[in-house]
């Protein structure tokens, strides 16, 4: 038996390590998994993935794409012959996923800033066609509104840690004035760093960070990053599982996702 995942880059670490926990996961059950990688020309090309595995008489398939819900929608209703599975779609979308709430984090981390007395708030997101990147986005510049409270900035990357660091010479160039800055993902937290290092920034005496994601590496950056932990091994484990059922109950779940403190914060 085989089941399909259609992925985003796997350059990426997260989707690296969700593919890792798939292949993981469906081995234990006895499967096999073939793997597509996409990612331009987004809708085309993930209708070409899907019909290439349907060639190959997959009949199920997780799609690690971040799609807006009426494009997953679209997605889910030309593939009925198939189950489809989303892990990259907002979570109250209709289509059958598996997702992170992108709101408890991201208010986490502003109002535990907020507790250490930080008031100037610079917000480095993901790429802004992504729609985990503009949810994490919207429910900090929402936490921050609650409090009254303007971002000094909000620069976006593409998740990169080369975007990151380069998101971060634009910040310090610009908008100089923050204490506290909220990075979409732990790659661009890297590269920003770097960036902060360089221009002898200290990280967190003069400027705290906080990631997302927690990726097996987040631990031993230096300083040691606090971030937002998304446990993706488990949600590549409720996936499969929901997947492999024999008579699959396709109601979507909702994972949590918590605040990890380290040492770049205080
Ligand atoms: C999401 C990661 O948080 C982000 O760092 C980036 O790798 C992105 O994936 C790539 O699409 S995790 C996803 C399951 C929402």
């Amino acid at each position: 038996f085989t089941i399909g995942l259609v992925t985003t880059s796997l350059a990426l670490h997260a989707p690296s390590q969700i593919a890792a926990s798939v292949k993981k996961y469906a081995h234990q059950a006895g499967y096999q998994v073939l793997i597509s990688m996409i990612d331009e020309d987004v809708n085309q090309s993930i209708q070409d993935s899907i019909n290439e595995l349907k060639s190959q008489r997959v009949e199920r398939v997780i799609i690690n794409i971040p799609l807006e819900s009426a494009e997953a929608e679209r997605i889910y209703e030309n593939n009925r012959d198939i189950l489809c599975l989303f892990l990259d779609v907002d979570p109250t979308s209709p289509v059958f996923n598996v997702c992170f709430n992108p709101a408890d984090g991201s208010r986490a981390s502003v109002e535990y800033l907020l507790d250490l007395g930080h008031r100037e708030f610079a917000l480095l997101a993901g790429p802004e066609e992504s729609v985990s990147s503009r949810l994490r986005l919207e429910s900090w510049q929402k936490t921050l509104t609650e409090k009254g409270l303007q971002p000094v900035t909000v620069v976006h990357g593409d998740w990169s840690a080369k975007s990151g660091y380069y998101g971060a010479l634009q910040i310090l160039r610009e908008t100089p004035q923050f204490t506290a800055l909220l990075v979409g993902n732990d790659q661009m937290a890297l590269g920003v760093i770097s960036a902060l290092h360089q221009h002898n920034v200290a990280i967190p005496q003069q400027v705290s960070i906080i990631g997302y994601d927690d990726t097996y590496d987040s631990a031993f950056f230096h300083p040691a990053l606090t971030t937002v932990s998304l446990d993706l091994d488990l949600q590549s484990k409720e996936a499969v599982g929901l997947l492999l059922a024999t008579e699959p109950d396709t109601t979507s779940r909702i994972l949590p996702a918590q605040l990890v403190v380290r040492n770049s914060t205080r």
